[in-house]
């Protein structure tokens, strides 16, 4: 069974990466001019775009530098709504296989219309394309996987990318709260598989809805699209409030809201946690053991305290994982083998 062996790697890879990502990145760092108006641009499909989405928001936070995501795509069939041809530009173009098409095309284009753009690959695939087409790049070999689903390949690589912001930042605080995550998470993996069989297997939910906000907006979109690919479930992710506005109307007694909650906006949350209820579904908070305001909302899954919510954020994830697929064992799926889907998919 890989996807579980690999979900619960993850406290054993982190640490691998943490490890090896600070030699790689200070030879790439050393090639590189930044200036202010330097921006970050985050690229890659499916899972790695929702990496991207999240890495960009928590690169912003904590360099200053302006930093966005787009689909790798769109860099190519949407060239002039994604680039500035005014600011420079560093990409990161992140793939686990380094061969998923639209990112190759997308490394090719830059180099060809964008020159000045300095490209970074990002990939768990030593000696794939991306690394033959991009003179730097990161690569986390110990991260690859053997099975469809990306589970210790997303958080690895978004683990690498916070790295580099914090160094970037010069913040040794956050280098330090990074480096605990391996063993917060070897501490709370028993608690994270629970999390997946109480909501996953034991429970009766038929449908979904992943919120977060920031960046913990591309986690919940990730959490929907590992719910999909292993159980086809009906699965949606907002970001947190905007759910109010429209989507909430589609919660029966029989959804399953998953709040991936931050500290800083507690308050906020508990309150839509009072509407979701009110409307008879059911609602469950990812959230720190101090988080009182959010216990008191009853439905609480504890993460460990003392670290910010910049750099707790992958540690959402293999409960989330373990959600899938503890699903999709309920479900009679086999998650090493998802419907419709290959390990790299190529146009
Ligand atoms: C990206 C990706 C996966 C998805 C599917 C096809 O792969 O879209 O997220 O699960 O299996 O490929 P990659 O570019 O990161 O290798």
């Amino acid at each position: 069974n890989h996807t579980l062996t690999e979900i619960k790697n993850q406290p054993a890879s982190w640490e691998q990466t943490l490890k090896i990502v600070p030699a790689q990145w200070r030879a790439i760092a050393k090639g590189l001019t930044l200036s202010p108006q330097t921006q970050f641009l985050f690229i890659g499909c499916g899972t790695s775009f929702y990496l991207a989405q999240s890495a960009s928001r928590l690169f912003q936070a904590v360099t200053g530098y302006n930093a966005s995501a787009v689909p790798a795509s769109e860099v190519f069939l949407s060239d002039s709504s994604v680039l500035s041809r005014k600011a420079p530009t560093v990409a990161f173009a992140i793939s686990r296989s380094g061969t998923t098409s639209e990112v190759l095309m997308a490394v090719n284009h830059l180099a060809q219309h964008h020159r000045t753009v300095d490209v970074i690959g990002v990939t768990c695939t030593e000696g794939s394309t991306l690394t033959k087409d991009t003179r730097n790049h990161i690569v986390l070999s110990h991260a690859a996987e053997k099975s469809v689903v990306m589970t210790q390949s997303f958080t690895n690589m978004l683990l690498a990318l916070q790295w580099i912001a914090a160094d970037l930042a010069m913040r040794p605080d956050l280098i330090e709260e990074l480096e605990r995550l391996p063993e917060l998470a070897a501490q709370s993996l028993t608690g994270a598989e629970h999390f997946g069989k109480t909501y996953g297997r034991t429970s009766d939910a038929s449908s979904f809805i992943f919120l977060g906000l920031g960046a913990y907006y591309g986690l919940a979109a990730e959490a929907t699209l590992k719910l999909k690919e292993m159980t086809q479930v009906p699965c949606e992710y907002y970001t947190t409030l905007e759910f109010r506005h429209g989507p909430i109307s589609i919660v029966r007694a029989s959804t399953r809201v998953i709040i991936l909650a931050d500290e800083a906006h507690a308050s906020y949350t508990a309150s839509l946690v009072r509407d979701v209820r009110a409307v008879e579904g059911q609602v469950v908070c990812l959230t720190t053991q101090s988080n009182d305001t959010l216990k008191a909302e009853r439905g609480v899954f504890a993460l460990p305290d003392g670290l910010s919510d910049w750099s707790r954020a992958v540690l959402y994830m293999p409960a989330l994982h373990f959600l899938a697929y503890e699903k999709a064992t309920q479900l009679g799926f086999d998650p090493d083998a998802p419907r419709n889907l290959s390990q790299v998919v190529i146009l």
